[in-house]
């Protein structure tokens, strides 16, 4: 009846909400009490984020690992994973919703030259720029999943003119789609600003390099913005401080990085068109995920099918 926790992105006490939203279970936070060596042998389930290499393994009798967060990449990095069980990754709308507001703060942000504003309130400098509107602006979404069909669907409420891509080909009322590599040409070549929600894998890791940045329309009303939220590892930040140091990129938002913390020499930080986010696009909340996880548990227990489970070959 034991629930395991290692959640490394979660330091404050967690404890509480899990054994509110389960009650008659046991929760230990693998944080606290890994320095006492406590008994593992009856954990069936474990709610991870980066846990620690091995750990999961040596749980004789793991039936489930969930996610703590949306991404699995970081479960993926333990080399001992047991891979023959399955991973329930948090899909929330509390998540969704949050992930859905970062990208549209970034879009108006970069429409309304919000920068330059800032820019000019420094220097006192009463002045107006020309201003397109969203019907003006191509949004590309890489990533049409949980969050980016979300968050394409509000863009696209706001007035931009929204289009997608994604790994299989998909049909959405009102918004144009694209998929695979064949696909990606044909999108890059009308995105005025790219939104990046992919998760990272093998096919994904270094994808926003300078070639990809370079197919972006230069004579469109504004010059290429990248957005990305999606994962560190699918840019390649040298590529992307060089576009934006040639004016290839007009603009860009970051919340994650290659390396987190991001490094405080990086040069990223010094551009004023550089919008930075220390990961916390769509932070998961801890009440939600502890309702997730009894709610999923409930569901498996009662002989239901668990539902976001991961395509372990696939990656995500
Ligand atoms: P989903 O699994 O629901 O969606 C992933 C999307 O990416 C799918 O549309 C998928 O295509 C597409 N995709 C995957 N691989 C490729 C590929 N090789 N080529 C083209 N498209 C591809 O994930 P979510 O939307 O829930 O989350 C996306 C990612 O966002 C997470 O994995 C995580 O890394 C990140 N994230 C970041 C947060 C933050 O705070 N910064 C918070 C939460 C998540 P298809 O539909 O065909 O499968
Ligand atoms: C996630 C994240 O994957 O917060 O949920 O990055």
């Amino acid at each position: 009846m034991t629930v395991l926790l290692d959640l490394k992105f979660e330091t404050r006490k967690i404890e509480s909400h899990f054994e509110a939203a389960m009650p008659g279970r046991t929760i230990l936070n693998w944080a606290d009490e890994k320095a006492s060596k406590p008994d593992l042998s009856d954990i069936r389930y474990a709610v991870v984020w980066q846990p620690d290499a091995g750990l999961l393994a040596s749980l004789p009798k793991l039936e489930v690992i969930f996610s703590g967060g949306a991404g699995v990449d970081h479960i993926f990095k333990d080399p001992h994973l047991p891979r023959d069980k399955p991973i329930v990754r948090f899909v929330d709308p509390n998540l969704t919703n949050r992930m859905s507001e970062w990208v549209m703060l970034q879009c108006l942000m970069h429409l309304r030259q919000q920068r330059t504003y800032d820019g000019f309130q420094k220097e006192h400098k009463w002045r107006g720029l020309a201003q397109p509107i969203a019907s003006d602006i191509r949004v590309g979404l890489m990533g049409l999943g949980e969050l980016g069909l979300d968050a394409a669907q509000k863009l696209k409420n706001i007035g931009f003119k929204v289009h997608g891509w994604s790994r299989s080909a998909k049909t959405i009322e009102g918004i144009e789609t694209f998929s695979g590599h064949d696909g990606m040409e044909p999108f890059l070549a009308q995105t005025d600003m790219l939104v990046a929600l992919l998760p990272l894998t093998p096919e994904t890791t270094g994808i926003l390099n300078r070639g990809l940045i370079e197919k972006l329309p230069q004579d469109g009303i504004m010059k290429p913005v990248l957005i990305n939220a999606g994962r560190g590892g699918s840019q390649v930040e040298v590529d992307i401080i060089s576009c934006l140091e040639d004016g290839t990129l007009g603009g860009v938002s970051l919340d994650v990085f290659e390396q987190e913390p991001l490094a405080a020499d990086s040069p990223l930080w010094n551009f004023e068109n550089a919008i930075l986010t220390p990961h916390v696009a769509a932070e998961s909340s801890i009440p939600a995920l502890a309702l997730y996880v009894a709610k999923q548990i409930d569901r498996y227990e009662s002989g239901k099918t668990l539902s976001n489970i991961v395509d372990v070959n696939r990656g995500y």
